[in-house]
């Protein structure tokens, strides 16, 4: 496949609610997309990195400077998604750049020969259940009118963002509220350490599905440690950013669970790495999400319909994070979100919309 160019294009994307974790807030979505121009078709991907290097070292500007620098001018004359991968890999790290670059690259691939991603990927089902993410919020009574809202809508699943001081209390009053049947897990973005694990111990009385990333990004061992000493199964989401980080993490019993993002990894080629040596191994998946646009969410969608993601993702509707979508929206139906059928990630920007949000653009001729 010949690439005649690549558009590197940042949006603008205000939430519909400041949306708090443990390393911030964010209230509006700097996305940087790809566009990858072929005389067949062009291939659209979403960059993951947020504005900060908060949630991992990567950040937006720091993102497209390499690929503008590094990864783009890396590509072989007729790459295909397989080739960009090897192609790039002796570029340490930048795992979100690479991740959108070999996907807007096999988007193309798949346009012109008509595959959807989901068939590519080997997908199982045509819609998968989905759950929300719930940040940290300034009192209890408006985090449960928030989680009321969201279980009205029909999500299947809740995760409580939680932090030091907010914690154990949420936890207990969404429980209280909601009952014992509610899907209910958390997450710590790293927030706590290996001293915290007596006061960790009693999120144990609630019935978790999982705590997600309670120790740093680079703590495989003590979330090993910390696993003998929890009930509640630990998810880790930060910690893995390639299979290789998931073998390790899987033989030190640092995880039962994996959030897998493809951007975090790399791409869904590695995603799939993933999915299958956790399979092997009885290890649960879901698919996490980086509040997405639609051209992100719908490429996480067809990954999240593999066999091995068992568990509701954070692959929630649009309107939970846009007023207005760069794509047609994704809906809530029973709680399910469709995959899409069409041709590589099966859905287009707007062009009105994606010109209004648009703050820059820039072309690169190959
Ligand atoms: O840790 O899963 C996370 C959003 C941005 C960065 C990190 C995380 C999240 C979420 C929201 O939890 C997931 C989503 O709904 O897209
Ligand atoms: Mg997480």
């Amino acid at each position: 496949m010949k690439i005649t160019g690549i558009e590197l294009r940042r949006i603008a994307m205000p939430l519909v609610a400041p949306f708090r974790t443990s390393f911030g807030t964010e209230t509006e979505r700097d996305v940087l997309l790809l566009r990858v121009v072929t005389p067949d078709a062009e291939g659209w991907a979403e960059c993951v990195a947020m504005t900060d290097p908060l949630y991992s070292p990567e950040y937006v500007d720091g993102a497209a400077d390499v690929l503008r620098r590094f990864l783009i001018p890396a590509l072989p004359t007729h790459p295909d998604a397989h080739t960009v991968g090897r192609a790039l890999h002796p570029f340490k790290g930048h795992r979100m750049a690479k991740a959108a670059l070999e996907t807007a690259v096999l988007d193309a691939q798949l346009r012109t020969t008509g595959q959807s991603l989901a068939a590519f990927l080997g997908a199982a089902k045509d819609r998968v259940p989905s759950g929300v993410s719930v940040g940290i919020m300034d009192s209890i009574p408006h985090l449960l009118d928030t989680v009321e809202d969201y279980l009205h809508q029909g999500y299947l699943r809740i995760k409580l963002k939680i932090e030091p001081g907010w914690d154990l209390a949420p936890v207990r009053a969404v429980r209280e509220r909601f009952g014992d049947d509610l899907l209910l897990q958390v997450d710590a973005n790293a927030a706590y350490t290996l001293t915290d694990a007596p006061h960790l111990t009693k999120l144990d009385a609630f019935d978790l599905l999982l705590i997600e990333q309670p120790l740093a990004n680079d703590d495989l061992v003590q979330h090993a440690q910390l696993a003998k000493l929890l009930k509640t199964p630990i998810c880790l989401d930060e910690s893995i950013e390639s299979a290789e980080h998931a073998a390790a993490a899987i033989t030190l019993g640092s995880c039962s669970i994996i959030n897998v993002k493809p951007g975090r990894i790399g791409g869904y080629l590695e995603a799939r790495r993933i999915h299958d040596l956790a399979r092997a191994h009885g290890v649960a998946l879901w698919c996490g999400g980086m509040l997405e646009t639609g051209i992100g969410r719908a490429a996480n969608l067809a990954l999240a319909a593999l066999p091995g993601f068992t568990l509701p993702g954070d692959t929630s509707a649009s309107r939970r994070y846009y007023a207005t979508d760069i794509t047609t929206p994704f809906e809530l139906r029973q709680g399910h979100l469709d995959v899409p059928t069409g041709p590589g990630i099966g859905i287009d920007p707007i062009p009105d919309i994606l010109e209004e949000v648009t703050t820059s653009t820039e072309w690169i001729t190959l």
